[in-house]
């Protein structure tokens, strides 16, 4: 099982084509030179309590390189207008801008069209848009939607809400030991009545990669849909929607070097099409009488009221900054950073780590507890040494139940880290235990 597990793992994520054709085009090309990369981002140099900040919290949010900055003050200073409705300068300059951001995020998912790509606030509206637009349309009593164990809340509760609404239920593919998931469950619980499978693409707590793809060919053989949470994943390595044939597709600008307030919802063009509305208001209609209307097309059907014209635009130079650095690079960079971590972390006693113990089945996200440290405390003594990770539930309550603890600390990674910043984190845990444990 394991095997085959760590097969349709690498399948998915690690050797999927685009991913080789990537990492193919970039193999004469050096690896991240994260001196260089750390210049772009001027909060890097902050000091915290005197001491260089070391920031790993990027499962919650990243850095904004100096591009993404200017790209706001430049439409704020240069263009700004409203968008799809003015014939003036500025307003067609905004529009363009911000049609073309649309551009850049299905081109970097590989999606076919930008009509399939909906501008929401973030991850966690993406997914209320599938479970409200599409849920209330298709969802009936005796209905099954199929999740994991361990989902975000982000992609929890709005099931949970809609299947009140609807009757519909929820069921749980659990997870084995390690933090890997038991797809044989998937085999078991996936029956006719599944209308929808939700998972997430990487582990905010345990980094498990899930075999999404795999999981997607289930999906379909049971005539069910899927939609993958990719809030940590598409920041993270290559996703090619096309590729994994998935339905839908959720992501956040601020964990991938963008703004915060702005994300996306990819979906099938057909299934758009189908859908009725999730918001009413300006943009999304076509002809409005008194008693009813008719609706705009795809995407702006679904993008009610003024969009978030700025942070759209940065999130596309915000996309414009990862590409040139190449995602299949950012994602060795990441493997190999967390490698190190993971077995520098190991050599500390009591300490216990979450999910997978390879690298290449996971992502830069590391989940731990340390002694009898309340991960609170932890957290606290690492900002004291300019260390910033996060400590708590990871809006993963369900997930932490499962662990059989209330909470961990979490340092996480991104293309900005270096192994230095790690040896930093080992060195302050280790101090942490002489200060907060000093007769063990
Ligand atoms: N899904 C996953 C897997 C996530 O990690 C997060 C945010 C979300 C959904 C929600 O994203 P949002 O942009 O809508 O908030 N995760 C975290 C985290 O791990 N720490 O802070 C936020």
């Amino acid at each position: 099982m394991e095997e085959s597990f760590m097969e349709a793992v690498l399948d998915t994520a690690v050797r999927e084509k685009t991913w080789n054709d990537v990492a193919e085009k970039v193999r004469w090309r050096h690896p991240i030179d994260v001196g260089e990369v750390r210049k772009d981002f001027p909060i890097l140099n902050r000091r915290i309590r005197g001491k260089p900040l070391v920031y790993l919290d990027n499962a919650a949010t990243s850095q904004k390189p100096r591009c993404v900055v200017e790209a706001l003050t430049d439409y704020y200073t240069q263009y700004n207008a409203n968008v799809h409705r003015g014939i003036h300068t500025l307003a067609e300059e905004a529009t363009m801008a911000y049609e073309d951001a649309r551009k850049k995020v299905a081109q970097l998912i590989g999606a076919a069209s930008p009509s399939s790509i909906v501008f929401t606030r973030n991850t966690s509206e993406a997914i209320n848009l599938v479970a409200y637009a599409w849920g209330r349309a298709h969802l009936k009593k005796g209905d099954r939607i199929l999740l994991t164990e361990m989902e975000h809340h982000s992609n929890l509760i709005p099931w949970q809400l809609i299947a009140k609404e609807t009757g519909a239920e929820l069921a749980f593919i659990g997870m084995f030991q390690d933090g890997t998931l038991n797809l044989d469950e998937l085999e078991a619980l996936i029956w006719k009545q599944t209308k929808l499978v939700c998972v997430t693409q990487m582990s905010n707590v345990l980094g498990t990669i899930n075999p999404v793809k795999r999981i997607a060919e289930v999906a379909r053989r049971n005539g069910a849909l899927i939609l993958i949470d990719g809030a940590q994943s598409v920041p993270h390595f290559p996703v090619d929607v096309v590729g994994l044939d998935c339905d839908f597709l959720a992501f956040s600008s601020h964990k991938m070097l963008g703004p915060t307030g702005i994300g996306v919802l990819y979906a099938k063009e057909s299934l758009l099409q189908a859908m009725p509305p999730f918001l009413g208001g300006g943009e999304m209609i076509r002809e409005v009488r008194f008693d009813r209307a008719t609706w705009n097309d795809i995407p702006w059907k679904f993008e009610a009221g003024t969009p978030n014209i700025a942070d759209a635009i940065a999130f596309g130079t915000a996309i414009d900054y990862l590409s040139e650095i190449g995602m299949a690079r950012i994602r060795e960079h990441e493997e190999e950073l967390t490698e190190y971590a993971l077995e520098a972390l190991r050599e500390l006693d009591e300490i216990t780590i979450y999910g997978p113990k390879d690298a290449r089945l996971r992502g830069g996200v590391i989940a731990f507890n340390y002694g009898e440290i309340h991960p609170h405390d932890l957290g606290t003594f690492l900002d004291n040494e300019g260390i910033a990770i996060r400590a708590g539930h990871h809006c993963a309550q369900p997930l932490m139940r499962r662990l059989g603890v209330v909470a961990t600390a979490r340092a996480s990674f991104y293309l900005y880290n270096h192994e230095e910043e790690i040896d930093l984190l080992v060195e302050s845990l280790k101090k942490a235990k002489r200060f907060f444990q000093p007769w063990r």
